[in-house]
């Protein structure tokens, strides 16, 4: 497999997923992060004129879905279908438009599934071995995945039977997790032995070494899996004693009684099952499935960062061992806080996705909330106070304000768009965006195909600003002309790179422009193209979200909150799942993306105030600041955001750790010169030293660096 691959658009098919939800709850913003991000994606792609589809379903099987249905009484598959068509309802009013959503428990996946599984025997990758699996004496039945918790043998955090969900988010196999309790009693579990069936893992740690090297995404979806290749794969048990669940195909089609497979085997395979059936719906010749899954076409995952490990080793090395194409990208987001503390359902401290659309909020906002509110690995944190912001000053202030006076502007005076050419200054400019857009996709980057878009409103409102038509129309008409000529273009444009994150403020514009069909189906290059030349009196497509409104949905969120048990000013250890985060360091300030958009000056009301009190040059020769030159960087296993770094200081190598595990491509850093305080005292984080502090800033730790001939261990003073 070839390490760099060829930028989008290619000419081969792509498909784009989203991770399937699990079919046994409410829908809340920290899943919609994932299904809107992945959705804002494919359709960039699209405006890039790459054939892609967006497919997922839902994740009909596994403990998840057995244990809830069991606690209303209700037959599983009952149960999951609910709440699947309850899925398939609620996604497209936040636009999110999937090519196919369909299940894992339908015939399609059923079928595949048992196929691929089927393969992976006769090519001799699974083998059968006894095990010790948890076993409830009280309830008389086995503990599989949910149906049991303990500590995780490998960082000591409390964990469910197949999941470190709260510490080191490693996969555990059944018969490791520690202290063993029943989720049916409460009681103590006893282990006992059992036969079960194994796929061959640890054969694949060359493979995927090489595949981990060409797989692009964020580096997390890298970086992580290659630290437990280094520590050695373990097979993986691929079956569970239960009854609901896709049974284990024996080789002569026969199934195995009690015993399912594992929903992590067929939840994947459901990413093939998806496309095969959009592509039986709308043609094979249309949408040729088996090039994407058994060929050489593009495949992009997206999904939360606690299960990288199941889509960048398990998910692949089946694939592989059954003969099917690889991922080209795994891209994993950060978690969803609120108000800075972790989502919890719960605690009801959640937004929840009807909730959202009850209000009568517009689903855009939330989309572009969502996708550019810090970048695609940070945790971001949602309150109302900073979608009020963000809101306000991006969409309203700048791409709505933009907008409507450049519309309202060519409507009186030219009803419609003014004949002239759009001058080089404007055309270069929206060229320019054009290409941060394709650059921006390419880099998985949704925050910068946002930014793209609105950047370029903000040189539509300057650009009006500095010319002021409403002087020229009298005395310079034919300039006059021009200019609005050269806004309408760029409104245009605006709409049309917006278009992945805003679909349907998008598709208003464009029918505002008098343009027809669906701006959904406009190529970046139709940002260029001249819009009608008449059209009819504009209205504004973006309201301000005004202060009491947002006090409202404090209140409302406040109150639902301590209903649930909980208080909004207490610190509290959390204990949830689908993407929810334990403990984060999100900071507000990330969402404040305006003033930086425009020259990367921060807004200094989210900046750390200044200190007041002043030091003498004394005190600051006692810090020994050094230029030192990063020689290795790797992750710590088992925190989140910890990086363990050896830094050459000229003198010695300095052992340092900091915080940018999750910010920044460590395999990108050696060689890279930085900034470190050398007589930091030492410390102990995750059980490794820290011998000095590099210094960065901001939410995204930029790390600081010199731009000239500084030499290694030279001070800084
Ligand atoms: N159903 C949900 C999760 O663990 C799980 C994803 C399956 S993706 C193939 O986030
Ligand atoms: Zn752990």
């Amino acid at each position: 497999m070839s390490t760099t691959n060829d930028d989008f658009p290619t000419d081969r098919p792509a498909v784009v997923t989203c991770g399937l939800p699990y079919a046994n709850g409410d829908l809340h913003i920290g899943h919609l992060r994932g299904y809107i991000g992945a959705d804002a994606f494919s359709r960039a792609l699209e405006t890039l004129g790459q054939e892609t589809a967006y497919v997922s379903g839902s994740d009909m099987h596994g403990t998840p879905i057995a244990v809830n249905a069991e606690q209303e009484g209700v037959d599983p598959e009952e149960f999951a279908l609910e709440w699947h068509e309850q899925y398939a309802e609620t996604f497209p009013k936040f636009n999110v438009e999937f090519d196919n959503y369909g299940h894992t428990h339908d015939e399609t996946n059923t079928e595949l599934t048992r196929e691929i599984v089927r393969t992976l025997d006769e090519e001799g990758y699974i083998y059968e071995k006894e095990i010790q699996v948890a076993y409830d004496p009280d309830a008389d039945q086995y503990l599989p995945d949910r149906y049991v918790e303990g500590t995780c043998p490998y960082c000591g955090a409390k964990a469910r039977g197949d999941e470190c969900d709260e510490g080191c988010q490693r996969h555990l196999e059944p018969g490791e997790v520690e202290e063993p309790k029943s989720t049916v009693t409460g009681n103590p579990a006893e282990y006992r032995g059992r036969t079960h069936k194994f796929f061959e893992v640890s054969e694949f740690a060359d493979f995927l070494t090489e595949f981990l090297d060409g797989l692009e995404g964020t580096s997390n979806a890298r970086n992580q899996p290659r630290q437990w290749i280094e520590e050695g794969l373990q097979d993986w048990c691929l079956t569970r004693d239960m009854e609901w669940g896709i049974d284990y195909p024996n080789g002569d089609n026969e199934t195995t009684e009690d015993i399912v497979l594992y929903v992590w085997v067929d939840a994947p395979v459901e990413y093939i099952s998806s496309t095969k059936q959009y592509a039986e719906r709308v043609g094979t010749d249309e949408y040729d499935w088996r090039r994407v899954w058994e060929d050489d076409g593009e495949i992009v995952h997206i999904i939360g960062r606690d299960i990288i490990q199941h889509h960048t080793i398990f998910w692949p090395a089946m694939l592989e061992g059954a003969d099917y194409n690889t991922p080209r990208a795994v891209a994993a987001t950060g978690f969803i806080t609120i108000n800075g503390k972790g989502l919890s359902t719960s605690r009801n401290r959640a937004i929840w996705a009807n909730e959202y659309l009850d209000e009568d909020l517009h689903p855009d906002l939330l989309r572009y909330y969502l996708t550019t509110t810090g970048g695609l690995q940070q945790d971001v944190d949602f309150s109302w106070d900073a979608f009020q912001e963000k809101v306000n000053g991006e969409l309203v202030g700048t791409v709505g304000n933009f907008w409507y006076r450049s519309l309202l502007f060519a409507y009186r005076n030219y009803e419609g768009t003014p004949e002239a050419d759009v001058s080089e200054e404007v055309s270069e400019r929206i060229e320019g965006a054009i290409g941060d857009t394709r650059e921006a996709v390419n880099d998985y980057s949704l925050r910068d195909i946002g930014q793209a878009a609105t950047q370029l409103a903000q040189f539509g409102n300057e650009y009006i600003q500095r010319n002021e038509p409403w002087k020229l129309t009298d005395d310079d008409p034919e300039r006059a002309a021009q200019v609005i000529r050269d806004c309408v273009q760029i409104a245009k444009a605006v709409g049309v790179l917006l278009e992945p994150i805003a679909p349907e403020k998008a598709q208003r514009l464009w029918e505002q422009l008098g343009e027809d069909g669906d701006i959904a189906d406009a190529h970046l290059e139709d940002a260029l193209e001249a819009p009608p030349r008449t059209f009819d009196e504009p209205g504004e497509l973006f309201a301000k979200i005004e202060d009491d409104r947002v006090d409202e949905l404090n209140e409302k969120l406040a109150e639902r909150v301590a209903a649930a048990g909980g208080d909004e000013d207490e610190d509290e250890d959390e204990d949830e799942a689908e993407g929810e985060e334990t403990e984060t360091e999100t900071d507000d300030t990330a969402s404040d993306e305006s003033a930086a958009m425009a020259d990367a000056t921060a807004d200094t009301d989210a900046l750390e105030p200044l200190i007041e009190d002043r030091i003498g040059f004394e005190d600051f020769q006692e810090l020994d600041i050094r230029v030192g030159r990063i020689e290795s960087a790797e992750g710590i296993d088992g925190a989140d955001d910890l990086a363990k770094l050896e830094v050459d200081i000229g003198f010695e190598t300095r052992q340092i750790v900091a915080g940018i595990k999750q910010l920044h491509d460590l395999d990108e850093l050696p060689g890279e010169k930085c900034i470190l305080l050398a007589n930091m005292e030492p410390a102990e984080l995750f059980g490794v030293e820290s011998n000095g502090m590099i210094l960065a800033a901001g939410d995204e730790a930029d790390l600081l660096t010199t731009h000239d001939d500084a030499v290694v261990g030279e001070k800084v003073q």
